[in-house]
C-alpha cells in the first residue's frame, strides 16, 4: 500500500464494494511498539532520575541528545535576552498567535462559582482553583515546536498556575531554539528543563536538585514520553497527574464534489509531514472517478515538492481513502475513527457539525485548514489521538484547574436532609456517620434551635 509505482498515493477503499471487515481494518491505527518493550526501556530511566536526580538527567541528555557540553539541566527565569533573539516577523507571528490563544482560553473561565440550594437550607457550591505547579513537555524530534509551547503555556498562564515549568530536549550544542525560550518568557515560565524523553518526565514528576517538582504534566511526546507519563501518574508517591494518552498525530478530511482537490491534498499532507507514524484519512463523499484522480494527482505533486517528502511517504503508506455515498455515511465512519482533527471540506459544512460525535477539533469549511488551528486561530492543538477523542477532551483551560465543592447547611437544612443521611448510614452499617447527624438533631431539639 501507499507507493504504487513510486507514486505517493493513499490506498483506496469503497464502502459499497469492500466488506465491513475490510473497511474496519483499513481504519485501524498503525500498531504501536509493544508496551512491555517500551516499559522495559522507560522504567530504569525513571528509577535512575528518581534516585540520582540531576546526575542521571544530564547523563541521559548527553547520551540521547548528544548535548555533551551541557552542565546544568535547568534554565531559570529571567531568561537571558541573547537566548531569545528572533526576527521581527517571528516575534509578530508568535505575538499574534499568543493573543488569539489567550483570548480563546480566557473566555473558558468560569464567571462565578456554581451554587445550588438542593433543599431549603442545603447549599452546594463548586468553585475552581488553578493547579499550582504544571510541567509542560514540548517535544523535540524532527521538528522544533514552539507552537506546542504556546498551546500548553498560554492556558497555564490564563488559569493562573503559580509555577510553570517547561521541558524540552536541547539541541546537540546544548541550547534550545530561541522561539521556545521566547514563549517560555511570554507565559511567565519559572524555568525550562533542558531534557526530553522519559528522563524529562521523571524529573518533572519527582523533582531533582535543580528541577522543580510539578503537580501535573501536560504535553505530547513519543512513545517513551507517553509511557513515562503513564508510569509516574500511576505512582502514588509521585503524586502527579497527566493530561491524556498521546499517540501519533492524525487527520480525517471529508471532501465532496464541491471541494478543491488541491486544498484537500494540502490538508492531508500537512498532517502527513509530522511523522512517518502519522495517519491521514480522506473520506470522499460521492466523488466521480476524475475527482478522486485529481486529489491523488495533487497529493503526489505537492508531496514530491516537500522537503519532508520522505516522512510524508512513510505516513501515506498507512493512510487511506474511503469512498462513501453520503455525508451521513461519512460521519458514521468519522465518528467510529474519532480523529484528532476533522476537516469538513463539504458544501454547507456548518450543517455537518451537529453530526460530529467524536473528534478532537473540527475545521469547518474550505477556508479553514488545520494549520490555522495548529498555530494561530486560538484553539488548542494538543488533542486526543489514537481514538481517545471518544472519551478525552483536548487541552483547554479546564486542564489547568480543578474543582472544589463545598456544602453549607443551616439547622433547617440539616433537619431536611438528616433523615435520608441517617437511613443510608444505617444501610451501610456506619453508625458514626449516623451519629454525626443524630447528635446534632438531638442538640437542636434540646436547645430549641
Ligand atoms: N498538528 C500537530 C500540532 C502541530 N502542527 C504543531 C504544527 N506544529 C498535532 O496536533
Ligand atoms: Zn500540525
Amino acid at each position: 500500500a501507499g507507493l504504487k509505482n513510486g507514486r505517493i498515493q493513499m490506498t483506496r477503499f469503497i464502502t459499497s464494494q469492500d466488506s465491513k471487515e475490510t473497511i474496519q481494518q483499513a481504519l485501524q491505527r498503525p500498531s504501536q511498539r509493544s508496551s512491555e518493550k517500551i516499559m522495559s526501556i522507560v522504567n530504569p530511566i525513571i528509577k535512575d532520575v528518581r534516585e540520582t536526580g540531576d546526575a542521571a538527567l544530564l547523563k541521559y541528555t548527553h547520551k540521547f541528545e548528544k548535548a555533551t557540553s551541557l552542565t546544568s539541566p535547568v534554565l531559570r527565569a529571567p531568561f537571558p535576552e541573547n537566548l531569545m533573539q528572533l526576527s521581527q516577523d517571528t516575534v509578530e507571528a508568535i505575538d499574534v498567535s499568543y493573543e488569539n490563544i489567550r483570548r480563546f482560553h480566557a473566555a473558558q473561565k468560569e464567571e462565578k462559582p456554581l451554587q445550588v440550594e438542593t433543599m431549603p437550607g442545603v447549599v452546594c457550591s463548586r468553585f475552581s482553583r488553578p493547579i499550582e505547579r504544571v510541567g509542560l513537555y514540548v517535544p523535540g524530534g524532527t521538528a522544533v515546536l514552539p507552537s506546542t509551547a504556546l498551546m500548553l503555556g498560554v492556558p497555564a498562564m490564563v488559569a493562573g498556575c503559580k509555577k510553570i515549568v517547561l521541558a524540552s530536549p536541547p539541541r546537540a550544542d546544548g541550547t534550545l531554539t530561541p522561539e521556545i525560550v521566547y514563549v517560555a518568557h511570554k507565559v511567565g515560565a519559572e524555568s525550562i528543563v533542558l531534557a526530553g524523553g522519559a528522563q524529562a518526565i521523571a524529573a518533572l514528576a519527582y523533582g531533582t536538585e535543580t528541577v522543580s517538582k510539578v503537580d501535573k504534566i501536560l504535553g505530547p511526546g513519543n512513545q517513551f514520553v507517553t509511557a513515562a507519563k503513564m508510569v509516574v501518574s500511576n505512582d502514588t508517591s509521585a503524586g502527579v497527574g497527566i493530561d491524556m494518552p498521546a499517540g501519533p498525530s492524525e487527520v480525517l478530511v471529508i471532501a465532496d464534489s464541491t471541494s478543491n482537490p488541491s486544498f484537500v491534498a494540502s490538508d492531508l499532507l500537512s498532517q502527513a509531514e509530522h511523522g512517518v507514524d502519522s495517519q491521514v484519512i480522506l473520506i470522499a463523499v460521492a466523488l466521480k472517478p476524475e475527482q478522486l484522480q485529481a486529489i491523488d494527482d495533487e497529493l503526489h505533486a505537492q508531496a514530491t515538492a516537500l522537503p519532508r517528502v520522505d516522512i510524508v511517504r512513510g505516513a501515506i503508506e498507512h493512510s487511506v481513502t474511503l469512498v462513501v455515498n453520503t455525508i451521513e455515511e461519512a460521519m458514521v465512519y468519522s465518528n467510529m475513527y474519532a480523529p484528532e482533527h476533522l476537516i469538513l471540506q463539504v458544501e454547507n459544512a456548518v450543517d455537518v457539525v451537529p453530526l460530529v460525535q467524536n473528534a478532537g477539533s473540527v475545521f469547518v469549511g474550505q477556508w479553514t485548514p488545520e494549520s490555522v488551528g495548529d498555530y494561530s486561530a486560538g484553539v488548542n492543538h494538543s488533542l486526543p489521538t489514537y481514538g481517545y477523542a471518544k472519551q478525552y477532551s483536548g487541552v483547554n483551560l479546564g486542564s489547568y484547574v480543578k474543582h472544589i465543592t463545598s456544602s453549607n447547611l443551616t439547622a433547617e437544612g440539616l433537619r431536611n436532609v438528616g433523615t435520608a443521611v441517617m437511613r443510608l448510614a444505617e444501610v451501610e452499617g456506619l453508625d458514626a456517620h449516623r451519629n454525626a447527624v443524630g447528635i446534632r438533631l438531638a442538640h437542636m431539639d434540646n436547645t430549641k434551635v
